[in-house]
């Protein structure tokens, strides 16, 4: 029978069959899916193939993995070549990010996006914390919201305290699966706990941001939204990695830059100081945001050449 994983423990994973009846689940015997070199054959979001082993302690084995719409992994500490895989099948990942209490560095935003884009996953970013927002960060808020509607992604303004924009995020959370990240402190928890009443995940206290040593296990779960779609929080995992990026194609994972880059001179034009670039034309006119053309900059400076 059919089964979706929930959560995985490492050996022992938490699935849900069709009917709504929660199993654990284990493997037995090696998979080997796609062509990737991964730690963990199996992750929240897939969808299994088990047969019961204990009907009384609802225990079953997973025997196969259906083929995944995409995923989200991270290089594993055991090796550049060996990856481990976050989460599966997502409709959408959101950026839990703030302007205040802490602050969220737009060269975050901006490898978040391309990150996502890299997936093949859309990107919603949430400003949370509204209700410290001062003239100063609402004009900043603004900016940015243009920014990155420009570039095609939306953007939402919410308060987890106070709940202002809750009901439209919930919106855009309906129906969909969508994976949380954010920089701790942000105010994840909290946001999860709003949209999911019946969860009630631990929050840190303000004083916790800087704490050494808090959520160092990372196992994702996904939680079922009461008004149809799934959330999937990832404890302790501060943001996905580029993995295996090269150079040459950041510029298509900046959706702004993806449909101007036939307009430059040079096919390998990499955007920096080539003549005749659409790209620096394009920021001089104002069509792409300067901003962003840093961000680019400053990831592509941080990108190894690859060796082949
Ligand atoms: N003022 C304000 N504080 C918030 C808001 N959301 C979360 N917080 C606080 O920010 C801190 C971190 O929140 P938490 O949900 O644990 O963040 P996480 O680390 O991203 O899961 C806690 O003290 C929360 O009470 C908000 O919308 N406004
Ligand atoms: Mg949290
Ligand atoms: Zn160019």
């Amino acid at each position: 029978m059919k089964a979706l994983v929930y959560k995985s423990t490492g050996s022992w994973y938490t699935v849900k069959d069709e009917s709504g009846k929660m199993y654990n689940a284990r493997i037995k015997g090696i998979f080997k899916i796609d062509d990737i070199t991964s730690t963990n054959p199996v992750s929240v979001g897939d969808i299994v193939e088990m047969d019961m082993e204990n009907e009384g302690e609802n225990t079953s084995i997973i025997t196969g993995i259906a083929d995944r719409r995409n995923y989200i992994n991270r290089q594993s500490p055991r090796g550049k070549h060996q990856h481990h895989i976050i989460a599966a099948n997502l409709d959408q990942s959101m950026l839990v990010a703030t302007l205040k209490e802490p602050r969220t560095s737009q060269g975050f935003i901006d490898r978040f996006l391309v990150a996502s884009e890299m997936y093949h996953v859309p990107a919603l970013i949430v400003f949370n914390k509204a209700d410290l927002y001062k003239k100063k960060e609402m004009d900043k808020f603004e900016r940015w919201k243009d920014i990155y509607a420009a570039a095609g992604y939306t953007v939402c303004l919410v308060s987890a305290t106070e709940g202002t924009g809750v009901d439209d995020l919930k919106k855009l959370l309906e129906n969909k699966t969508t994976l949380v990240s954010g920089h701790s402190g942000v105010g994840k928890s909290s946001l999860l706990n709003v949209v999911l009443p019946q969860l009630q995940l631990r929050t840190q206290d303000v004083s916790g941001w800087s704490g050494k040593g808090m959520h160092t296990t990372t196992f994702a779960e996904m939680y079922d939204l009461p008004f149809g779609g799934r959330l999937i929080d990832t404890p302790g995992m501060r943001e996905f990695g580029l993995v295996d990026i090269s150079k040459q194609e950041l510029s298509h994972y900046f959706p702004e830059m993806r449909n101007r880059l036939q307009g430059c001179q040079f096919n390998n034009c990499m955007h920096l100081n080539e003549p005749g670039c659409a790209i620096k034309q394009a920021v001089i006119d104002g069509e792409i945001s300067e901003d962003r053309y840093i961000s680019y900059c400053t990831i592509l400076d941080s990108i190894g050449e690859k060796t082949y």
